[in-house]
């Protein structure tokens, strides 16, 4: 078996974002596009020859393609052995949980998460460290230098590895283990939870429905759900992981999971409903009549976490992302336990969890996790919220009332204008920018900004510093509004406003949230000319 070395030059459009490189599926498509990018991988780690390598995707469009190039890759570049899932199918957090247990060196995830798939569709590379979790911005910058000056790659010269026969076989001196995507992390599920209890709950006449939104999960869901914890035949609707996702968005929110909505919000509703992204990672929670925001979610189950078995010492600490809403701070406020806030993505939430500074991590974007592994984690928080159910066999709505009537209520929305031109969208952002030196003191009606700035994170662990994080307006009674853009879209610019408004009093919690914000949101169409700008009258999603 030969080990060639090809001649390349770069491409300069190869910087990662919030979570690894996410391009359409024609720009993969390039000649020596996805080549160079793992290349520029495995030439900014140190290290690793003879160690192990993860890879995984969550099945889209060009999956088993660049899963065979990173097997030949991984083989060229010295690594000693490949672990990749059955049909080259590994979901976010079980490829997290893989790394850990294997004391694997790292590991390459292919998705593009929550983005469409197909040939016209989305696609994308992320490396993740030893800790299970994405590489720190140290890391990500090196891989993006490196993708500037590349000028070869390394690939054995070997056939394509059969990826649907489980078991052993060799690629140019490496070996290749195809293994169950599942069987290793149902069983650490089976260690937090406390499966007895949901499987009486279940069995009780409690329904739950899941959709794995054609996406990842399915495989997991069928088996946790149904197989292990003997919800009905049909729980977990689209559970089989299709290229192009049927066509739909595998983002679990409102709009793109809106059958789940409805369902949900029917007469003969089930008890709880859940769903799932591209790879496995976010979660929607709705309870009968009652959609649980993220930020909400995460407050809930880290105010829960000790019912379950996995938790039942308490917390460290918890950690939300900036624009996940003051919910969680509530909860770690009356535990007496200390509270995080980190830029948008989950790779700041490594050092802390390592640390062993905070157990639980949330982001409004519906990722929520633990230190169980190093990405958010769907199906973990779908079983954290069963467990708490069964405990307290109590309804998702009446937890929710209960914890706001404790805590009082964060009433949150992120609105998303998607597909901006990338010049406003910049522009927006320059002039908000500009603007931050004399917006404090500023009233609008009964709002009076108190602080405006440009978020920057100091991580307690490295001490690194993460600058424009995002623009925060902070009023004076609480309420925030966040502006920043995203850093996984493919296509123009998506500028996301975050919106937070405390309701203290639980005679008013029970409005509806966009009238709850509407003067704020007015507001940040008055600061950032939104409109004016864009060209938009309203957003693409509201979440
Ligand atoms: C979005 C979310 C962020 C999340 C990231 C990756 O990033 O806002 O909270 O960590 O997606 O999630 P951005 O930069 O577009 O706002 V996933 O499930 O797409 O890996
Ligand atoms: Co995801």
């Amino acid at each position: 078996m030969t080990i060639k070395t090809v001649q390349t030059t770069p491409f300069s459009d190869q910087k990662p974002g919030t979570s690894g490189l996410r391009k359409k599926v024609t720009v993969f498509q390039q000649k020596n596009y996805a080549e160079n990018f793992l290349q520029s991988i495995f030439d900014s780690l140190e290290g690793f020859a003879g160690e192990t390598l993860v890879i995984g995707g969550d099945g889209r469009f060009y999956n088993r393609e660049v899963i065979q190039l990173a097997i030949r890759m991984a083989a060229a570049n010295g690594f000693g052995r490949v672990l990749v899932g059955r049909g080259g199918i590994l979901s976010t957090p079980a490829a997290s949980h893989l790394i850990r247990k294997n004391k694997a060196f790292g590991g390459i995830v292919l998705s593009a998460s929550h983005n469409p798939g197909g040939p016209d569709g989305d696609f994308g590379i992320k490396y993740n460290i030893g800790n299970g979790g994405p590489a720190p911005e140290k890391i990500t910058e090196a891989i993006f230098a490196r993708s500037r000056t590349i000028d070869s790659y390394r690939i054995a010269d070997a056939p394509d590895v059969n990826l649907d026969a489980e078991g052993s076989r060799e690629v140019a001196g490496m070996t290749v283990t195809v293994i169950d995507p599942v069987a290793d992390y149902a069983e650490l599920m089976e260690e937090l939870f406390d499966f007895d209890a949901i499987r009486a709950l279940l069995s009780g006449g409690f329904r739950i429905v899941f959709d794995a939104m054609s996406a990842v999960t399915g495989p997991y869901a069928k088996e946790i759900l149904e197989n292990r914890l003997g919800a009905a035949k049909g729980s977990v609707l689209n559970f089989m992981p299709l290229p192009d996702f049927g066509g739909h968005h595998p983002d679990p929110n409102l709009v793109h999971a809106h059958a789940l909505y409805e369902t949900m919000m029917g007469d003969d509703a089930p008890d709880f409903g859940a769903a799932s992204d591209g790879d496995g990672d976010r979660n929607l929670i709705i309870g009968k009549g009652i959609f649980v925001t993220p930020s909400d979610s995460l407050a809930m189950l880290a105010a829960n976490a000790h019912l379950a078995p996995g938790y039942s010492k308490g917390l460290a600490g918890i950690a939300r992302s900036m624009p996940t809403s003051g919910a969680a701070d509530r909860v770690a406020e009356k535990m007496g336990i200390a509270i995080y806030e980190t830029p948008t993505g989950w790779k700041f939430f490594g050092n802390l969890l390592d640390a062993g500074l905070a157990t639980i991590c949330g982001e409004e974007s519906a990722g929520t996790g633990s230190s169980h592994v190093r990405e958010k984690d769907g199906l973990w928080a779908v079983l954290l919220w069963l467990n708490i159910l069964a405990m307290r066999r109590e309804s998702v709505k009446d937890i929710a009332r209960q914890h706001w009537a404790t805590y009082g209520r964060n009433y949150y929305s992120r609105h998303d204008y998607e597909e901006v031109d990338t010049t406003a969208a910049n522009d927006l952002v320059a002039a908000l920018r500009g603007q931050l030196s004399t917006l404090a003191g500023t009233v609008f009606g009964a709002l009076r900004i108190r602080a405006a700035d440009d978020f920057a994170y100091h991580d307690p662990v490295d001490r690194s510093v993460s600058e424009h994080q995002g623009i925060r307006l902070l009023f004076e009674d609480g309420s925030r509004v966040v502006f920043r853009l995203s850093g996984t879209g493919t296509t123009g610019a998506t500028l996301r406003v975050y919106i937070e408004r405390f309701e203290p009093d639980p005679a008013r919690h029970d409005l509806d949230t966009q009238e709850a914000l509407a003067d704020l949101i007015a507001v940040a169409d008055d600061v950032a000319g939104i409109r004016r700008r864009t060209g938009r009258d309203a957003p693409s999603v509201i979440t």
